[in-house]
């Protein structure tokens, strides 16, 4: 039986969901959930959770030690909207909570480490389309660039101190079970939410951004597949390309309008749009498909209709429960 899995920074979009596919396949209690914050996340406290601030390298010696952790996957960061609000507080969180989990592979307390890269590595001088694994990286956001910095430790780990680490570059993700916040992507989250509550919504990207994107059951099975693969086959150690579809605010509207014929989107580009501008608008994602078999199964039309169909069904138990 293998050890126990740390997820460190559970209380986020990405950390709820895999807390839970963890916990089902592994078992409740080998699965340790832990966040800044205590929780009253359901799915998180239904097994241990542990307060924990990754930037506390004894606590974090503490927690490993304790519960015998063999794993860990590092999700706590600022995502690329907060990131540019807070320059400082994003390069010590998302560069110094990756260095104290290489640090406890590097030193043999824990056996693997998974972190999340982003397509934010990419800049503006980077191929637009199909952006291949190997290719002009200038990130020019704070996020990408403590990203693509993070990438470059985690194969350096790998070479001279053999640590198992493993990565992809997650394209905006899109769950119904659990909310973004931070990132630049958050509005293809958010459109599903409003369009079913108000008929309306008000982008803060421009109607023909294109951005990779992915759902989040299609991300959560790309996680633990690279996870379980043997260590030959992960022949990538910086981090992988990863697609799911593409789609614009435009794409998305046409597909709720089909649902939801009165809904109505608006336009008021922010700050989000420079980021959005510098990234890709789809992933070559073959590496990733030849080494570990990956394939995602979400196109965009039942990316959008799942939205629908399970965000009404949520919000009206909600409604039911509240009543
Ligand atoms: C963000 O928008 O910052 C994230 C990402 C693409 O990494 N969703």
């Amino acid at each position: 039986m293998q050890g126990k899995t740390l997820v460190i920074g559970a209380s986020g979009q990405i950390g709820i969901e895999l807390v839970t596919a963890l916990r089902k396949k592994h078992g409740t209690h080998q699965v340790v959930a832990s966040d800044i914050r205590a929780t009253e996340v359901p799915e998180l406290i239904d097994g241990p959770f542990e307060v924990l601030n990754v930037l506390n390298v004894d606590e974090l010696d503490r927690i490993v030690h304790k519960h015998q952790i063999t794993e860990v996957y590092l999700l706590a960061a600022l995502l690329s909207a907060t990131s540019e609000k807070n320059p400082e507080r994003a390069w010590d969180l998302n560069m110094n909570g990756l260095f104290h989990v290489l640090d406890l592979a590097k030193n043999k307390k824990i056996q693997k480490v998974f972190w999340p890269s982003s397509i934010a590595v990419f800049g503006p001088s980077t191929p637009k389309q199909n952006t291949p694994q190997y290719t002009v990286m200038e990130p020019n956001s704070v996020y990408g660039i403590s990203k693509l910095a993070g990438e470059r430790w985690c194969e350096y780990y790998h070479q001279k101190y053999g640590v198992d680490v493993r990565s992809l570059r997650y394209p905006g993700l899109i769950g119904y079970k659990s909310d973004p916040g931070g990132g630049t992507t958050d509005y293809a989250v958010d459109i599903f939410h409003q369009a079913i509550d108000k008929g309306s919504y008000e982008c803060f990207l421009s109607a023909e951004t294109m951005l990779p994107m992915m759902m989040m059951e299609d991300a959560i099975r790309a996680t633990m597949s690279i996870m379980e693969a043997p260590a030959e086959q992960i022949k990538i150690r910086s981090s992988y390309n990863l697609a799911g579809c593409s789609f614009t605010p435009a794409d998305l509207t046409k597909l709720i309008q089909q649902e939801i014929p009165e809904f109505s989107i608006s336009y008021k580009p922010d700050f989000r749009q420079q980021i959005a501008d510098s990234w890709p608008g789809s992933i070559d994602d073959s590496a990733a498909r030849k080494d570990w078999n990956w394939q995602a199964e979400y196109d965009t039309t039942r990316l959008a209709s799942t939205m629908l169909r399970e965000l009404r069904l949520k919000k009206k138990a909600e409604s039911l429960v509240t009543r």
